[in-house]
Parts: structure tokens; C-alpha cells; sequence
């Protein structure tokens, strides 16, 4: 049956509040979890994946899990071992001890930011593409991933490692033109994410179809994921005010973008 109740971790953060407002309309009856309490939301349970005890009792009884909580940008590596590795560790062992079946994993394109971006008439970068993590963040991304195939292969737990672009209300550079996804393409994605039959551990590449797309979204459109959103209508404005992508510069070479050269840092 296709799972109804949804443990949405992180749901205080700029993805979980998007995902709060649009996952209830493809059927989900949400639980929400995250470090920090979440205003007008007194049922969220207020938690830190590193506390197992808590985060098996949050994932007990539910259908399936979106995993959106952790560290969002680089830090150092001993709070990404913490958050990011141990975190994840700890919900899947919850998910495996309390028999939950299918997890939705936000994986990112800085799981393989290296890899340099298409320029011309190269193909599309497949989902298949050698990790090349840019950040300590990006290769917890990696080890979330291969997390996800070992609870697969060992415990028959089902995973889709969404490689997120950039989720937000609007593309705010150039680079987002070719690596947005919407956020109504976001939930169209998870609920895919979460219905698609015998996915086994599937890794997607998350963005909407957009016209300067970089990567392949076909195993993402083989879940049911049909796309609807293109950030093409932005392109005009934020090229009339940061320029085209420059060829020699290496903050624009590569899938992941400032992540190489000046990454954004966890404030906390
Ligand atoms: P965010 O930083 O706004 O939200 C992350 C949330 O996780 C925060 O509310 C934070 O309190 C919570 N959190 C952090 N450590 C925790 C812990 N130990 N226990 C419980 N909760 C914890 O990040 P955002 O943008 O909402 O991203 C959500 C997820 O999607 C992250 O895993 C991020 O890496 C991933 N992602 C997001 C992208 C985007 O475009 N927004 C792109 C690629 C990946
Ligand atoms: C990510 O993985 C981050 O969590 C998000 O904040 C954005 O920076 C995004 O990647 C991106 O690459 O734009």
C-alpha cells in the first residue's frame, strides 16, 4: 500500500517548511521532527538525531521517512560526523529496528560537485557519474548514500537518494538556472519518491526541467517523477545581472558551483 504516514525530519528548515506546506496535498499525514521547535506546530517532536532513543520512538508506526535533518552546508568534520553520518546512521538503525520500509534520503549535488558542468553539446551528467564530493558536507552525502544501498542489500530497507539541486521559492543566480528544482517540483519528487514500487536503493539526480538542465533526470522520471517547472523564465534578469557563467573561473566550472572554492558555512 502506498504509505500514508510520513516522518518528515528537518522539518523546521528552508526544505521541511516547503515540504510542510505542499506534501499534505499529495495525501501525507505528516510527523514532523527537527532540533529546533517549529512555531504553530506543537506536535513536532523536538529532537537531535544523535538521541537513538527519540529517534526511535519518532520513526515508530510510520509508513516512511523523508530525511531532509542535518547539517545543510560544509562545517567542519567533526560536527558533519555528528549530525550528518552518525545522524543518519542512527535513523536508519530506527527504521530498521521498528521495521519502517522506504526512506527518502536528501542526498545533494555536492556528492559529486567536482565533476565538471556541460558546456556546448556534452551530454547530460548521468546519475551514475563517480562521486567526487567538493565539501566534508558533500561526502556525507556520499555516505549516505552507500548507508542507504547497505540497509538495502542487508536489511531490505527501500531508498531513494535525492540528489537535490537547489530547492527554493526562485533561482537566485545563474547557476540555479541549470540546477533549481521548484518546490512543487520537490513534492512531486518525494511523492514519487515514496509510491514508486520496487525501488530497491535508487539514486536521482532533483531538479525541475529546467532548459539549461546540467544532468540526466531519468531515473528520477522512472519513479513517476514528471516534472513541470523550468527556471528558464528567470534567465533574462539574473544574466542581465551576474553575467553568464564564466568559463574561467572555477566557482563556475563544476556542478557545484562556490562549493569549491568558497562554500557557504554552518552557522550553528
Ligand atoms: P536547513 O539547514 O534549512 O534545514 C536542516 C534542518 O535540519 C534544520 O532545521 C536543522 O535544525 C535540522 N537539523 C540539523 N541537525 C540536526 C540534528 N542533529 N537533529 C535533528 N535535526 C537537525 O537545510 P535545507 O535547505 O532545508 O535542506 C534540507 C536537507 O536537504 C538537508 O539534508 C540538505 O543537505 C539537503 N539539501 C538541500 C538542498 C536545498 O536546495 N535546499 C540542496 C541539496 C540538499
Ligand atoms: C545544498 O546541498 C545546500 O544544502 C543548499 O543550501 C544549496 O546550497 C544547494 O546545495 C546548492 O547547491 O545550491
Amino acid at each position: 500500500p502506498a504509505p500514508r504516514t510520513v516522518l518528515l525530519t528537518g522539518a523546521a528548515g528552508g526544505l521541511g517548511t516547503l515540504m510542510r506546506g505542499l506534501l499534505p496535498d499529495h495525501g501525507y499525514d505528516l510527523r514532523l521532527l527537527d532540533l529546533r521547535p517549529i512555531d504553530g506546530e506543537p506536535d513536532a517532536i523536538v529532537a537531535d538525531l544523535a538521541d537513538k532513543d527519540a529517534v526511535r520512538e519518532a520513526v515508530r508506526g510510520v509508513d516512511a521517512i523523508v530525511h531532509l535533518a542535518g547539517i545543510s552546508l560544509e562545517a567542519s568534520f567533526e560536527k558533519i560526523l555528528k549530525a550528518n553520518i552518525e545522524g543518519t546512521y542512527n535513523l536508519y538503525e530506527a527504521a530498521r529496528e521498528e521495521g519502517v520500509g522506504r526512506v527518502v534520503f536528501a542526498s545533494s549535488n555536492h556528492a559529486v560537485g567536482y565533476t565538471p558542468r556541460p558546456r556546448g553539446d556534452d551530454p547530460l551528467i548521468p546519475v551514475d557519474t563517480p562521486r567526487r564530493p567538493d565539501t566534508f558536507y558533500g561526502l556525507s552525502k556520499c555516505f549516505g548514500e552507500d548507508l542507504a544501498q547497505l540497509y538495502w542489500d542487508k536489511h531490505g530497507i527501500e531508498t531513494v537518494s535525492v540528489r537535490i539541486g537547489s530547492c527554493f521559492p526562485e533561482p537566485t543566480s545563474v547557476r540555479m538556472l541549470s540546477v533549481w528544482m521548484s518546490p512543487a517540483d520537490g513534492a512531486r519528487l518525494f511523492h514519487a519518491a515514496l509510491t514508486a514500487e520496487n525501488v530497491g536503493h535508487t539514486v536521482v539526480h532533483g531538479s525541475s526541467a529546467n532548459t539549461r538542465l546540467w544532468w540526466d533526470l531519468t531515473s528520477a522520471r522512472a519513479l513517476g517523477y514528471e516534472p513541470r517547472d523550468d527556471s528558464e523564465p528567470y534567465a533574462e534578469k539574473l544574466i542581465a545581472e551576474q553575467g553568464e557563467l564564466d568559463p574561467d573561473n572555477p566557482a563556475h566550472a563544476a556542478l557545484g558551483g562556490h562549493f569549491l572554492t568558497d562554500p557557504p558555512i554552518w552557522p550553528y
